[in-house]
């Protein structure tokens, strides 16, 4: 099957804007950051961009609580700053997608505002009575994906849903204004030149009627298991085919769900031709560094693409997640397996989604209490510490913090001793690095023939051959392993007497 459309086969680089580069030394990044630093986006040879939000928000969740969608936040600049970051992108043939928060907005926004104000306004939101003696017991027994109940009571009495934060009322997606708006901030970024979207939670936002009672056995934080009423609901589909219609007066902007689903059919139902074009699959996010696990991965990822006849997406981490590094063990084992599992990825066909830092291999950081940030902490009641540890800033250069990110130290979390070796100056030109293996492997797969087709086939417990040519071997295990014949075009470490060694990587044609 062929997708001749730019986003089938891109490489997508994920830029978390308060990690990135601080323009006005305020010691959160911003969008005049990002432009500065074009070159670099381009040397390292992506085609498209993923920004996480940046529309006005109080930053209860940086940024996924917006209050005003169609406007840029202070923090980040402003809608010039956009329009120049989009400009110098498309200058060197770099796409900018945005990200689109549709289950909820934040509680500072208008409309819940106006809601708390005035209950015969509470229509777009999801507020009922509660139960129990005075209804002080809320409406049923729904938790907040980042701990605690997923109900707020408000002074008067009623109670309002929120999946996220109490600051992130979820939206009622049965009210027309929801869907009326949603369009409005669809076409007011794809007007402005914006070439698509990541859709938050694509799997939430319809809600079954009856909000019946969840199962709590073995429930998790940042997790839903299956059946999970909170999301998933039928219904969902008929918004995404709504944003699909809207979508299809711009032909060449995407959209890219994030659907936390379980099974393949379920997932591919996302994709079907009038609903979103490609969707997140985070089952190599899921998978540890063993043979099986990854294949299985990898066959289970593309049985979910083809179901739908869309192109199969790869990502291995982003800013929801542990840093690769750090999953896979950290220090130069979890690095080395890192760097493999790069190759791996930038070898399967689709689209490939890199999380700013991963290019640079670093790891996870392990953050003090007093700077953690992430709602996560204090509503888990500081037993899950969140997920600050992978957005920590992206050290640039120098020695020392902020290792050129920003012009004061005082970044918005601390950057940590120790990074000297991992700035881009450091590693840039160094062909061992892990900057140069990024800049290298992506210039492979965008100018070689054998990155072509979309059949893979395993060839061995560890090696698959795309239909173009390409032969990826990953070595899983601990002792090294015979390469098949041909010319090695790179590796993910240094070959032992032309063996692979374990936990690397090497393409092969
Ligand atoms: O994430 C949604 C989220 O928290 C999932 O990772 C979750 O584990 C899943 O939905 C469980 O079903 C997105 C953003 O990526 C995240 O940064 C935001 O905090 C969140 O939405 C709320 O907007």
């Amino acid at each position: 099957m062929h997708h001749p459309t730019w986003w089938s086969r891109a490489v997508f680089y994920q830029i978390y804007p308060r990690s990135f580069a601080d323009s006005n030394g305020d010691g959160v990044g911003d969008l005049d950051g990002i432009t500065a630093r074009m070159d670099y986006l381009a040397a390292l040879g992506v085609q498209a961009l993923w920004l996480n939000p940046v529309m006005v928000s109080p930053m209860a969740d940086h940024g996924y609580d917006v209050s005003d969608p169609r406007d840029i936040d202070p923090l980040f600049g402003d809608l010039a700053a956009l329009d120049g970051l989009v400009a110098a992108a498309h200058d060197r043939g770099i796409r900018v997608t945005m990200d689109l928060v549709p289950n909820h907005v934040s509680s500072a926004h208008p409309w819940f505002v106006e809601a708390l104000a005035d209950p015969s306004r509470r229509d777009r939101f999801i507020f009922r009575d509660g139960t129990g003696a005075d209804g002080a017991s809320p409406p049923n027994n729904w938790v907040s994906i980042f701990g605690g109940p997923a109900w707020t009571r408000v002074p008067d009495g009623q109670w309002y849903l929120h999946l996220f934060d109490s600051a992130q009322p979820d939206l009622n997606w049965e009210h027309p204004e929801v869907f009326a708006d949603i369009e409005a901030t669809l076409r007011f970024w794809l007007d402005r030149g914006v070439d698509g979207f990541r859709i938050d939670v694509a799997h939430g936002m319809a809600k079954p009627a009856d909000l019946p009672d969840m199962d709590l056995t073995e429930n998790r934080l940042l997790r839903n298991k299956a059946d999970d009423p909170r999301f998933d609901d039928d219904a969902v589909h008929d918004i995404h085919r709504f944003i699909r219609r809207v979508l299809d007066d711009y032909p060449d902007a995407v959209t890219v769900g994030e659907i936390w689903v379980h099974g393949n059919e379920q997932f591919a139902k996302y994709l079907r031709p009038d609903e979103l074009h490609l969707g997140f699959n985070f089952q190599l996010v899921q998978a540890d560094f063993a043979a099986d696990a990854v294949r299985t991965a990898i066959d289970n990822s593309l049985a979910a693409a083809a179901l739908a006849g869309a192109p199969p997406t790869w990502t291995l981490s982003n800013h929801d997640v542990v840093r690769e590094v750090s999953r896979y063990g950290d220090g130069a084992v979890g690095l080395a397996r890192a760097r493999a599992m790069a190759l791996v990825t930038l070898a399967l066909p689709g689209s490939v989604f890199v999380y700013n830092g991963a290019e640079l291999g670093l790891p996870n950081v392990d953050l003090p209490d007093e700077v953690l940030q992430d709602p996560v902490w204090e509503r888990s009641g500081r037993s899950e510490r969140g997920r600050d540890g992978c957005r920590v800033p992206i050290p640039w250069s120098g020695s020392h913090p902020p290792y050129g990110f920003a012009a004061t130290a005082d970044t918005w979390l601390p950057m940590p001793a120790g990074w000297e070796s991992l700035t881009v100056q450091a590693q840039s030109g160094d062909p061992s690095s892990t900057l140069e293996l990024y800049r290298r492997a992506i210039e492979l797969r965008s100018a070689r023939t054998e990155f072509s087709g979309d059949g893979v086939e395993w060839i061995g417990p560890q090696t698959f051959r795309r239909t173009g040519g390409l032969m990826c071997v990953v070595n899983t295990g601990d002792a090294p392993l015979p390469l098949p014949a041909g010319e090695v075009l790179l590796a993910s470490g240094p070959l032992a007497d032309g063996a692979l060694p374990p936990d690397t990587a090497a393409w092969v044609v």
